[in-house]
């Protein structure tokens, strides 16, 4: 199931559906060669990207969201992965958080990690990230943060998501391990007029397109949009939403879609 349009949203969360437990089987090994349906994208190992964070919630099992460490006790995510609405914010104890691995904790679960409190930015209109406080610090050996990027981007850099998000365009379900995809910056009139809040992609929010018919909107929302710079990943944004730039819209994930992100650095 995906979650109904926030009021604010002019496109699509990425939240994901939650996922049946009854129905998963095999080993890691066996489903790890199996699961290639993705968007078009690959394969990603806990390794290369230490600070992914996996926001589920107890309530209905869903493997909810992601999320970047940027210190030891902190979380960076989209804000609708934390409340319905303003005000309207999921019970904290229902939402528990899983680091160090690439595999789909809804399945294998490893420690999870309690919420202390969590922070919103809004000002006067609603912005889509928040800062989660953990009641523990997370363990360098379990995961380590990434540093936030505070210089301007272009389009010559290389950029990427991550992510445990929805694994075809038919269903919602999210995928069983973590996965990447190489991202462009988009300037062009569809990120404009998909969404009033893009202005360019130095402010607040950020906006990729398709590169050719790679999926640009393939992780869960909350998780991050990341440079690579010299070899080293730095985060840039967070994942907020996706949508179709065709008339009448068509699918809004895959080709012929935008996606946009909240850039970090403007609000940590
Ligand atoms: C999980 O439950 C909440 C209500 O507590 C609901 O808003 C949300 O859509 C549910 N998510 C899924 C994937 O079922
Ligand atoms: C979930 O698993 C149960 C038990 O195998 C099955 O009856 C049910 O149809 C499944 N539901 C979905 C949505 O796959
Ligand atoms: C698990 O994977 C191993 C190694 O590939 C294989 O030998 C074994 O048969 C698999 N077990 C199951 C239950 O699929
Ligand atoms: C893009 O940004 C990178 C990293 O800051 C910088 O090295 C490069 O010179 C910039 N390129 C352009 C065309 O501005
Ligand atoms: C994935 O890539 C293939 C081959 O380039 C393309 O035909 C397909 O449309 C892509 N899938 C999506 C959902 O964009
Ligand atoms: C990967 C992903 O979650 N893509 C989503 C983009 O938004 C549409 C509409 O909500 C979803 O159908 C896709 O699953």
């Amino acid at each position: 199931m995906i979650f109904t349009i926030s009021k604010i949203l002019f496109f699509l969360p990425l939240i994901a559906s939650s996922k049946n437990l009854t129905t998963t089987t095999g080993n890691s090994t066996t489903a790890r060669v199996l699961n290639v349906r993705i968007i078009n994208g690959s394969d990603a190992y806990i390794k290369d990207f230490p600070y992914i964070a996996q926001i589920i919630r107890l309530s209905n099992k869903s493997n909810f969201c992601g999320g970047s460490l940027i210190s030891d006790k902190t979380v960076l995510t989209a804000a609708h992965c934390l409340r319905e609405d303003i005000g309207k914010n999921f019970p904290i104890g229902d939402i528990k958080l899983y680091f160090g691995t690439d595999k789909n904790a809804v399945d294998y679960p490893n420690t999870p990690y309690d919420v202390e409190k969590v922070t919103f930015f809004d000002t006067h209109i609603e912005k889509d990230i928040a800062l989660i406080q953990l009641k523990k610090a997370v363990p360098k050996e379990v995961a380590t943060p990434i540093q936030i990027y505070n210089g301007n981007i272009n389009e010559s850099m290389d950029f990427m998501i991550a992510g445990f998000g929805a694994v075809s365009l038919t269903t919602h379900k999210p995928s069983d391990y973590l996965m990447k995809a190489k991202v462009d910056l988009s300037s062009s009139n569809y990120c404009k007029r998909n969404n009033i809040n893009w202005v360019n992609n130095n402010n607040e929010v950020i906006c990729t397109e398709a590169n050719k018919d790679i999926s640009v909107c393939f992780g869960d929302s909350g998780g991050p949009l990341i440079a690579k710079i010299n070899g080293k990943h730095v985060l840039i944004g967070v994942i907020e939403g996706n949508k179709s730039t065709l008339n009448p819209p068509g699918p809004s994930c895959g080709k012929n879609t935008v996606t946009y992100y909240m850039r970090a650095k403007y609000f940590v």
